[in-house]
């Protein structure tokens, strides 16, 4: 059967380069297929061009072959940022390179995915017209990269040279593609029984479950372990009627509170957005941010960050009820600015905290380059799950199946807490 993986579970390849340099022929040459159009002239990739296939054994991929980088039509600047967005959305960096050229572009490719913590791969191609200089291979060791050298024009030697790109492709793949991180299933023994507090308001989409539930329910099959899916509503008389007691609840972070009331002591239970705070970016680091929420001010600004773009509704969780939960808790009224789907702000150090939501339509690639800029910035970044769990005074419940963030933010709570105290004993002494 065609495999019909969504974009967010593909490895994203971002192909780069000075233009003409063959970036898009290498495209056609490995999909075997005429996606990008090619030719003598510079600057003929304007704008990403997105090609989806299965690399095998890799499995599904997404190209994203880019404009040169050194076009200097007037459209550069726009083709340029482009092409850098590219760069923030690749697992994987090809660099492609001319035998005897190299210049500050390709010296900005690498240190721009370097800065990124993305891996780059090599590509020498137009091998047929010279062979790899001296100087163009030390600047090549000099940076510690693998590479490959080929033609893309040579049809002869294509499954050589495809089975030679995958290889030295999956060497350089991070870690964490290779042995992505669980969703759950290292909290689901075998036989055990999940149950999972889903509401149906009216947010939720009509007829369906969320791609968060959805996962969560084949990771339980997997683990051979069974489900019971339940509304927050019935949740009390099933959990007393369970033949055994589940391993793990987890809940709809806007239910929280309710759930851990009515979760028996001694049962774990925690929220979908904290399992996709450990699955798509870094719990602890979340944890450790929202110890942030004690030292907002009234003049400080929050930035709430979606993933997915949609229109708001009454009661919308990032515009209503997190600014309610969070001005009632400090008891000023917070300032918010909102950003969803691909919209993110150039600037981030005018805030004093930032609240993603779970990011389960992001890839992991995509929300450890948002948690970079933002530390790059120095503005802490939490999480939809953590930070209403934080509000609503049940963290600690929720976030003890994860010792170690459990600790972060106990730690950080403590820090704020001895800093609050030190000027104190200042403000006393003057
Ligand atoms: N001789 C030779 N020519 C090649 C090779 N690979 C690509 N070319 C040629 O180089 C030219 C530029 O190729 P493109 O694939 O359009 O280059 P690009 O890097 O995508 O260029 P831009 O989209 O303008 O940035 C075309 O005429 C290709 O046929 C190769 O291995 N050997
Ligand atoms: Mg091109």
């Amino acid at each position: 059967m065609k495999d019909k993986a969504p974009k967010t579970h593909r490895l994203h390849i971002g192909i780069f380069g000075r233009a003409n340099v063959g970036k898009s022929t290498l495209l056609n040459f490995i999909s075997q297929q005429d996606v990008s159009i090619t030719s003598p002239q510079k600057g003929t990739t304007t704008d990403v061009v997105v090609k989806t296939m299965e690399l095998l054994p890799l499995g599904p991929v997404v190209f994203l072959d880019t404009a040169g980088l050194d076009d200097t039509s007037l459209l550069q600047e726009k083709r340029f940022n482009k092409t850098l967005r590219a760069l923030d959305n690749a697992e994987v960096c090809v660099l492609i390179v001319e035998p005897h050229i190299w210049s500050e572009y390709e010296d900005f490719v690498v240190r721009e995915a370097e800065e990124r913590k993305i891996p780059l791969l090599a590509v020498v191609n137009k091998i047929d017209k010279g062979r790899l200089s001296l100087e163009v291979k030390r600047r090549l060791d000099g940076n510690g990269l693998a590479y490959l050298e080929l033609c893309a024009l040579d049809t002869a030697r294509r499954d050589e040279y495809i089975k030679a790109f995958k290889e030295r492709l999956r060497c350089v793949l991070p870690a964490d593609f290779l042995y992505e991180p669980p969703l759950a299933a290292d909290l689901i023994p075998a036989a055990s029984l999940v149950a999972l507090v889903v509401p149906i308001d009216l947010q939720a989409p009509r007829g369906r479950l969320i791609l968060p539930q959805v996962k969560m329910i084949r990771e339980v099959l997997d683990s051979n372990a069974a489900c019971l899916v339940v509304k927050e509503r019935e949740y009390p008389y099933f959990i007393k009627r369970l033949p055994q007691s589940p391993a793990l609840v987890v809940c709809d972070s806007q239910v929280v509170r309710q759930m851990v009331a009515d979760t028996p002591p001694g049962i774990k239970c925690t929220t979908f957005s904290i399992l996709f705070s450990r699955y798509k970016g870094d719990l602890t680091e979340a944890c450790r941010a929202a110890a942030a929420v004690d030292c907002l001010a009234p003049e400080d600004k929050v930035l709430i960050l979606e993933a997915c773009s949609h229109h708001p509704i009454e009661d919308d969780i990032g515009r209503v009820k997190i600014p309610r939960w969070l001005s009632m808790y400090k008891g000023f009224k917070v300032n918010f600015d909102t950003y969803s789907g691909w919209d993110f702000p150039s600037d981030l150090s005018s805030y004093k905290l930032i609240i993603h939501c779970g990011g389960c339509m992001l890839r992991r690639r995509q929300m450890l380059t948002r948690l970079n800029k933002a530390k790059a910035a120095g503005v802490a970044m939490t999480n939809y799950g953590v930070v209403i769990s934080f509000l609503q005074g049940v963290w600690e419940r929720v976030l003890e199946p994860f010792p170690a963030s459990f600790w972060a933010l106990k730690e950080a709570l403590k820090r704020n807490k001895e800093k609050r105290r030190e000027d104190e004993d200042c403000a006393i002494k003057y």
